[in-house]
């Protein structure tokens, strides 16, 4: 199959109505149930909710869901950087299945289901060896996603400002730097991973890279910026080329809502 035919067979795919899933998973999924049809021949990425089975309304009421979050932004926004059939498949079916397999795994742990996945990240030694590997991962990959796209815009990039600025600064020494390591933590990681700033317990600033969908939270650390070098973050646009993307990612860092991350972490 050539690659034209393989990626128009991807688009008609992600042009049907997502399947609902059974009543069960639904409930238990509601991040899968909300990845709605893509509409429209434009190719924009205008999300619209098909007819759902259920009271959508009633399920959403319901706080003891992970939830997809939406986008900020059109599937589109972030071209010619990041291409927009990747950030569809990358939202509505990595992520969504991320959010549908926690919500499965929690079914039967109604104390967990009540409790943020930030909460659950945070003290997985305290979640019941039977599921923690699953929490792990799919806890691990909605955080991680979650703050991915949040921290990702349309006309970004460039460099933070204020006490962003200074702390990091302060502790690489300048901008540039700080660049350059977490652009090796990242082109450094083998296989699937992320490369992460995050704020430690001690307050200070610090990169590192952690494997799959670990999240620094495990680490009892903050994460304040991540990039995820999961292929399929970047190959259908990128194939191979993990620097290429990694450089173009740098343009769209929405250094506002890194700042917003930090302040917050800081108290
Ligand atoms: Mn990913």
């Amino acid at each position: 199959m050539d690659t034209q035919h393989e990626t128009s067979t991807i688009w008609s795919a992600l042009q049907q109505p997502a399947r609902w899933l059974s009543r069960r998973r639904f409930l238990g999924g509601l991040g899968g149930a909300t990845l709605l049809a893509i509409g429209g021949s434009s190719g924009v990425a205008s999300a619209r909710v098909a007819s759902p089975p259920l009271d959508l309304a009633a399920a959403m009421a319901s706080a003891d869901v992970a939830t997809l979050p939406p986008l900020p932004y059109g599937y589109n926004a972030l071209e010619p950087h990041i291409d927009e059939l990747t950030m569809m498949l990358h939202h509505m079916r990595h992520h969504a299945a991320y959010v549908a397999t926690l919500n499965t795994t929690l079914e039967k742990y109604p104390d967990l289901q009540k409790r943020s996945v930030t909460d659950l990240l945070v003290n997985i030694h305290d979640v019941p060896e039977a599921i923690r590997t699953t929490v792990r991962n799919n806890g691990g990959g909605h955080s991680n996603h979650s703050i991915f796209w949040a921290i990702m815009a349309p006309n970004a990039g460039g460099e933070p400002s204020g006490a962003l600025a200074q702390a990091i600064t302060s502790t690489f020494g300048s901008f540039a730097t700080f660049k350059e390591k977490l652009t090796a933590a990242a082109s450094g990681r083998f296989g699937s991973g992320w490369g992460w700033l995050v704020l430690t317990p001690k307050g200070t600033l610090e990169v590192v890279s952690m494997p799959n969908q670990d999240s620094p939270y495990m680490m009892g650390m903050t994460p304040l910026v991540g990039v995820d070098v999961w292929e399929h973050a970047y190959y259908l646009k990128y194939m191979n080329r993990r620097a290429d993307y990694l450089a173009a990612w740098w343009n769209v860092v929405n250094w506002d809502a890194v700042a917003m991350r930090y302040m917050a972490a800081r108290g």
